[in-house]
């Protein structure tokens, strides 16, 4: 038996617009209803961003409680907080989703793990930022996804856990396809895979038209997948997808005819070791 599959929906992102597609989920309900179907697709997490009313970006605490409150109400899925926000947010603001406690804390938040270029714009991470943000999301107890635009980035994470501020073996994300970053090809996954820290477990986001195709090549591979419209709109050429569980759903079938079965949330929990101690 092949390893349980792990499918993440990045629901919501920083950048993607009402205008490109209406599609996208905004209000805390909207997001709670796409993330039921999403999982009854097979998803076993979410990726999550918020967005203010008129849906504009935002990492605010309360939006992320609400959204959280929301989706645990009616489903088990798995929520990982990002703690990149979008490109020019400072540090205070990008960790608003790591000051929810209790009931309300999420079960992993991102870690970008180093600086890049994202389209025409800088998503800025220097060292000292990374380092902050690990130390609060190992004060809440969370293990991080690292977040890895580029190869150097997998490096980083051996320097963190080194630091003592992350631990290894981890997950990493392998965003592909972001202009101005590394391209979306299978030979840059084989090398990403090559690169993890010992018992590590990855998943790959590719981005745009990659997106789907992607999720083929780390079924392929053992890994696991994201999939949403953070990433992408189109579930197939010039066919918007009609929310993210559309586009759940394409992966699970792409998953399946490779001959995946997908993990449960409480599969996904131990598969990525949630649970593990953040010594
Ligand atoms: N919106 C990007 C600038 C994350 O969620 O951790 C960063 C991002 C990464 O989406
Ligand atoms: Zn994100």
């Amino acid at each position: 038996m092949s390893t349980p599959m792990v499918i993440t929906a990045a629901m919501v992102g920083a950048e993607t617009t009402r205008e490109q597609t209406p599609h996208l989920p905004i209000t805390a309900e909207e997001i709670a209803e796409d993330a039921v179907r999403c999982r009854e697709a097979g998803a076993a997490m979410v990726h999550l961003h918020v967005r203010t009313p008129d849906g504009k970006p935002s990492q605010d605490t309360e939006l992320f409680r609400a959204a959280i409150r929301a989706i645990r109400k009616r489903t088990d899925i798995l929520i990982q907080v990002s703690t990149g926000g979008a490109v020019g947010m400072n540090v205070d603001e990008r960790c608003g989703g790591l000051r929810l406690t209790g009931e309300d804390r999420p079960d992993m938040a991102t870690l970008t793990t180093g600086t890049v270029n994202f389209g025409d714009e800088v998503f800025w991470n220097p060292r000292p930022l990374v380092r902050d943000i690990a130390r609060r999301i190992k004060a809440l107890g969370l293990r991080p996804e690292f977040e890895c635009f580029d190869v150097g980035m997998v490096d980083e994470a051996r320097a963190l856990a080194k630091e003592g501020v992350a631990e290894l073996p981890g997950h990493f994300d392998f965003v592909l396809g972001v202009p101005g970053a590394l391209t979306a090809r299978e030979d840059a996954l084989d090398f990403m895979i090559k690169s993890l820290p010992e018992g590590s477990t990855w998943t790959v986001a590719g981005v745009g038209r990659h997106q789907l195709p992607f999720v083929e090549l780390a079924a392929e591979r053992g890994g696991n997948a994201r999939v949403g419209l953070e990433d992408n709109i189109y579930v197939s050429k010039g066919v918007l997808a009609k929310g993210n569980w559309e586009l759940v759903a394409e992966a699970v079938k792409r998953a399946k005819a490779k001959g995946r079965t997908l993990a449960t949330p409480q599969e996904a929990r131990r598969l990525l070791r949630l649970d593990a101690p953040t010594a």
